[in-house]
């Protein structure tokens, strides 16, 4: 029984991606190629449609109606929008095909929703949202997925609206301190729009390539800070690089998932993938109700041990499982590892936690699962298994 495809004949059946052509280096599997075009932001009743919604009316209403919502941009993105744009060093490590799905050299499916700032800015949009499906290769846990929804925001001023005035310089601390204030001021107030004013937040300092300063906001849920968005203001080369010298301004990206688990209550964000009318019923357009488990079925753990390949990259291993276990898989850990004082060799074991959103697993289909997996491990990254 092989249900299975082998690596060559994936390869083939999956020659392109939304009508585009894979590279001989794409890096896209089929798991995650079926992603592409769900569009969950889309899906009627779909709690993270729900929350889309809910953000866009906070802005409308706060905001005066002058941000523009987008939510229909392709996922394909070229590495000019999704890393030079936005000022990502060459040697960045979220360049690396270990981080990011390459459909060829230079265009991946986009790994923040940031790949459209310089495009939308360009065509003269000063206050805009924009929301989109992003992909990552990523570890894997109940609030990691590698497909999942952000949403952009992006506010301009022109010298005019900032304290420094028309002949000022938008660079002053006095115009910088003034959009920080502004952009965590808009950001508090959406919060409190979503979770109602008793939840509590707090700043962190964080760093991006595309804004200084950068932070990040978190939340506090079920006895841990949550974070869910980063920020900043944006760097004055990328607005000069777009014609745009004489404004200055801000930018936020928060994960939609992370807030409708908060929001709902949804334990895992795999469920947001789940196709069992189960979970869809649910919820309806528009309507906060808190998530009823339905799957209560039994993880199942396996272990695997190998002696680590030269550039072994735990997201690569985590790709592997992905691939042959679609969202069958909860969890993978690091449990134990140890170097061979002689050789130097390193050896890894990992804990794989199995376990179905719809039903309970059967120890065959879970041994074939595990079996594949290490198939793949010998074959596709060269791990020597023990
Ligand atoms: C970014 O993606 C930046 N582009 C955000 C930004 C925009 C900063 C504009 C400054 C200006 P980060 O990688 O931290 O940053 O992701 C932003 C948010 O996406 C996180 O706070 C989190 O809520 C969510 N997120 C990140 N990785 C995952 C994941 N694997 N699964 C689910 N949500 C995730
Ligand atoms: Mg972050």
């Amino acid at each position: 029984m092989r249900r299975f495809a082998s690596a060559a004949t994936r390869r083939i059946a999956l020659d392109n991606v939304a009508g585009m052509a894979l590279g001989k280096n794409s890096n896209i599997t089929s798991s995650i190629a079926e992603k592409v075009g769900r569009n969950l932001h889309h899906v009627p009743k779909h709690p993270l449609r729900t929350i889309k919604g809910i953000i866009e009316g906070h802005f409308e209403v706060a905001h005066g109606g002058k941000f523009r919502a987008f939510d229909n941009l392709s996922p394909i993105v070229s590495t000019q929008q999704c890393f030079d744009d936005l000022l990502t060093p060459k040697d960045h490590v979220s360049r690396l095909p270990t981080d990011t799905y390459y459909i060829d050299d230079d265009h991946v499916l986009r790994t923040h929703t940031s790949a459209h700032q310089t495009e939308l800015m360009r065509a003269g949009e000063r206050h805009f949202l924009c929301t989109g499906d992003v992909y990552r290769r990523d570890e894997i846990d109940a609030s990691h997925y590698p497909v999942f929804h952000q949403m952009e925001g992006v506010k301009l001023f022109t010298a005019e609206e900032l304290p420094c005035g028309v002949d000022g310089d938008v660079t002053s601390p006095e115009c910088i301190g003034f959009i920080r204030n502004d952009l965590q001021e808009t950001l508090g107030g959406m919060v409190k729009t979503i979770f109602g004013d008793n939840i509590e937040m707090r700043w962190v300092d964080a760093f991006f390539p595309f804004t200084e300063p950068s932070i990040e906001l978190e939340i506090f849920f079920k006895g841990d800070w949550l974070e869910v968005l980063g920020c900043g203001v944006i760097r004055r080369e990328i607005l000069s690089n777009c014609d745009l010298s004489a404004s200055h301004g801000w930018a936020f990206g928060l994960g939609l998932e992370r807030l409708a688990m908060v929001l709902f209550g949804i334990p895992d964000i795999r469920l947001f993938w789940s196709e069992d009318s189960r979970f869809i019923d649910q919820f309806e357009d528009g309507q906060i109700t808190i998530f009823q488990p339905f799957s209560k079925y039994p993880p199942c753990f396996k272990d695997v041990s190998f002696w680590l390949p030269q550039d072994f990259h735990e997201n690569d291993l985590c790709s592997v499982v992905r691939d042959v276990t679609g969202d069958i898989v909860e969890d993978v850990s690091l449990i134990d590892e140890f170097t061979q004082p002689k050789s130097g060799r390193t050896s890894h074991c990992y804990r794989i936690t199995y376990r179905h959103m719809e039903r309970t697993l059967t120890d065959a289909e879970v041994d074939e699962m595990q079996y594949h997996v290490r198939e793949r491990l010998a074959a596709d990254m060269g791990c020597e298994l023990r």
